[in-house]
């Protein structure tokens, strides 16, 4: 299987305020470093940089405005003196009347965001851009060698992409990958497409971008959002709206879900993708899932991996696996790989 991969993620590291504190992110550049290794060691297959697309190819999920804004935000934010990341301190919640794009960076950054955990510094734009970039190849990748059963590729993005919307960034994420990348797919021809969500938290990012679309299905397994983050969406009874009605499916598990009942939603979602009938699959992969990882409450095992990959390549679609969430550092590349080997072994 074909990885995409840019060093350029390594520009960027963020802050996470953790208890109160404010530290290093969780999400940090050793997690991509480690899934290449490991990528190398299981010998997965080729390794390729990248093609670089233009900020055009990320409007259609996005906003021109929310790009824009993202391209711009740390010049801004530095132009003000602070010696700090841009992190937003103030959200246009309801009850606040206005929907006004605010003209200083302070309330651009509330504007477009959900949440303080997707801060911007000085490499943030270029990581992000090559982040989609990943996917967007990972896409093309997949057209070039259609016509032959299950196909698979990898993009391996650094920063994640899933909880980002059609015009905000949080939870790690600024540009969502996966949904530029179905976009692209569609773009490309594709009638049809399906995004599996199996990062341990709910992709509202994702669902949003869809929620009104009935081309693209988007199914989630998630911890339960009583619980846990995001907190404001993923329930079951998100189900789509309008065209998209009938083509949101989200699977919430209680916190201490293991293989057994795992998998009784993941053969759900398999079901509702088989019916769709999608011309190609995004499968946002993250292993936050695993039982030892720091943020994340399910109790997978690294044995469990291969079997949600073979389970996917039963469905015979063409799959680009995207990188999302694992927070776990010794183990992501592990967990991430045997995603994708139990997925060739059955492919
Ligand atoms: C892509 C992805 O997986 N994003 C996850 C964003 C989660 N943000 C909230 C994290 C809250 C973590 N609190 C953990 C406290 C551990 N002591
Ligand atoms: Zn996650």
């Amino acid at each position: 299987m074909l990885t995409f991969y840019s060093s350029d993620h390594r520009l960027h590291h963020g802050v996470e305020l953790k208890d109160g504190v404010v530290s290093d992110s969780f999400e940090e550049p050793a997690r991509a470093e480690t899934v290449l290794a490991r990528v190398h060691t299981a010998q997965l297959g080729e390794v390729a940089a990248p093609t670089r697309y233009g900020p055009a190819q990320y409007v259609g999920a996005h906003s021109e405005a929310y790009v824009a804004f993202l391209a711009g935000a740390w010049d801004e934010w530095q132009a003000t003196g602070r010696p700090g990341q841009a992190l937003p301190l103030v959200w246009p919640v309801r009850g606040l009347p206005s929907t006004r794009v605010p003209e200083f960076i302070d309330g651009k950054l509330g504007f477009f965001s959900m949440d303080a955990g997707a801060p911007i510094n000085a490499g943030t734009w270029d990581a992000v851009r090559a982040s989609a970039d990943c996917a967007l190849s990972g896409i093309d990748a997949l057209g070039a060698r259609s016509g032959a059963g299950a196909q698979g590729a990898f993009a391996l993005c650094r920063p994640p992409g899933h909880h980002a919307g059609h015009a905000f960034a949080g939870g790690y994420c600024y540009l969502n990958n996966a949904a530029i990348a179905a976009q692209h797919a569609l773009a490309g021809g594709a009638k049809r497409a399906a995004i599996l969500d199996v990062d341990f938290h709910h992709g509202n990012g994702t669902q949003e971008i869809f929620y009104e679309r009935a081309d693209v299905l988007f199914a989630s397994i998630h911890g339960d959002p009583a619980v846990s983050y995001p907190y404001f969406s993923g329930f079951a009874d998100e189900r789509g709206a309008a065209a998209g009605e009938g083509f949101n499916l989200n699977l919430p598990l209680p916190k201490g879900t293991a293989w057994a009942t795992y998998e009784t939603a993941l053969q759900t979602a398999i079901a509702a993708i088989e019916r769709h009938a999608p011309d190609v699959l995004v499968v946002s992969l993250g292993v936050d899932t695993f039982e030892h990882d720091p943020i994340s409450h399910f109790r997978l095992r690294t044995s469990d991996y291969p079997r949600i990959g073979a389970a996917i390549a039963a469905l015979r679609v063409p799959t680009l696996f995207v990188m999302e969430g694992g927070y776990m550092v010794d183990e992501i590349g592990v967990n991430a790989v045997n995603v994708l080997l139990g997925f060739e072994a059955r492919a």
